[in-house]
């Protein structure tokens, strides 16, 4: 603190004496009859050379700094496309770094090669079209290879997965991700966000009981229809103005929405259902397959989340009302990754990378990369983990106690 102050205070101390100083100057050309604005000849040469003095400051402090923290500081990437993405990257940099060094060169460079000397005049050069040519075509042909490039890769990255890759989806909400393994039939089961009011259904997913449970819970639950009914005909309720007219409005909004959970029911095709019943979600890690690929859809319940995923060089918004995707395919497992960086605690992560709110720095996952092996063992722990065995446990809180200190088990070993 103490040294802060004092710093700050030679600076503003510093500030003003240059400012004193000037104003002597001013004064002493003015006894000296010269005008201010005429530079001398020893000023100008002084210039010159503190302009090629600060050119080679800064490069040297350029090449200083990438010899000092590495080239970009990312690590090797842990997905095939990371791998084509650095390269692309790596481009771009080169292109940015060599353009650096060849605009400042020319900008300090000739002011101080160019500096005025008594006797010669100014040289007019007010147009050359051929210049121009290329510094107009020239940055129009690199720009537009690199934006190609950039586009193939993106459209790779988020175009369609092939049927061989593996569906997850990664459902955001402040402030947590939920993974939910499209299962045997690798189809993802259909949601719609009118079931979401019931922990038993906590990804909102279509199938004939769920959407009776919701039918179920809109009229005969704790603040259902009846309820609201009950509170609002019963004489011995006494109830201000205000909380009447609420009451009413929720119950207005209750009875169109369990309208349209029948519409929903009446036109919904029983023979989808087991396409959400072999789901099974995942909490806290995320388990994934070397050198399988995967195809993610992300999924947001109340504000715009991103999903980052460093290592493997992917990034993706997720936005409420629709999906997005992103597919990679993981090349190293955390072993690798730990071997490699000669680092034993090393784990792959997704965060978060959007400011979502007060929580949002808690917002990650740890995702785990194992061979393919190890990778079945796990997910044969899931067979009888799926939305099917979930939603059928009678009492779900008691059963997810029971089952959940064997998983922990499981993903510490
Ligand atoms: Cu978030």
């Amino acid at each position: 603190m103490g040294i802060k102050l004092i710093t700050l205070v030679v600076i503003v101390l510093g500030v003003l004496a240059i400012a004193q100083l000037m104003r002597v100057y001013e004064l002493s050309s003015k006894l000296r009859k010269t005008g201010e604005n005429e530079i001398s000849n020893r000023d100008n040469k002084l210039n010159a050379k503190m302009m090629l003095g600060f050119m080679i400051f800064m490069f040297g402090g350029f090449i200083g700094l990438i010899w000092k923290y590495g080239w970009v500081g990312r690590g090797d990437a842990a997905s095939v496309h990371g791998h084509d993405l650095d390269w692309l990257l790596n481009v771009n940099f080169i292109i940015i770094i060599l353009v650096f060094f060849l605009t400042n060169f020319l900008l300090f460079f000739f002011s101080f090669k160019y500096v005025k000397k008594p006797g010669v005049p100014a040289f007019w050069y007010p147009h050359n079209n051929k210049l121009e040519m290329v510094w107009t075509i020239v940055p129009a042909i690199v720009l537009t290879v690199i934006i190609i490039l950039g586009l193939k890769e993106w459209g790779e990255a988020t175009g369609d997965a092939g049927k061989e890759a593996v569906r997850i989806e990664l459902f955001s909400k402040q402030f947590a991700w939920e993974a939910r393994y499209s299962g045997k039939d690798n189809v993802l089961g259909k949601f719609d966000y009118k079931l979401t009011h019931d922990e038993k259904n906590p990804l909102a997913l279509i199938t004939m009981e769920t959407i009776d449970l919701a039918i179920d819970n809109m009229e005969h639950g704790p603040v259902g229809i009846d309820s609201l009914e009950h509170k609002l005909n019963n004489r011995k309720i006494i109830l201000s103005p205000e909380d009447r007219d609420k009451m009413r409005k929720d119950l207005k909004r209750k009875e169109q929405l369990v309208r349209l959970l029948y519409q929903m029911r009446n036109g919904h095709d029983d023979a989808m259902d087991t396409t959400a019943w072999d789901d099974f979600i995942q909490r806290d890690t995320l388990y994934l397959c070397k050198g399988q690929q995967y195809e993610f859809n992300f999924r947001s319940k109340d504000v715009i989340h991103s999903a980052y995923f460093p290592h493997f060089r992917a990034q993706m918004n997720t936005v409420p009302g629709m999906t997005t995707r992103f597919k990679f395919t993981p090349d190293k497992t955390t072993e690798d990754m730990r071997k490699e960086r000669g680092v034993e605690d090393f784990n792959f992560m997704l965060l978060c990378n959007k400011i979502c709110g007060t929580s949002h720095y808690k917002m990650k996952m740890l995702i785990i990369v194992l061979e393919e092996e190890d990778y079945n063992d796990w997910l044969s722990t899931k067979e009888k983990a799926t939305f099917w065995d979930t939603f059928n446990t009678e009492a779900p809180a008691e059963g997810e106690t029971e089952e959940n200190p064997a998983e922990e088990n499981q993903e510490n070993t």
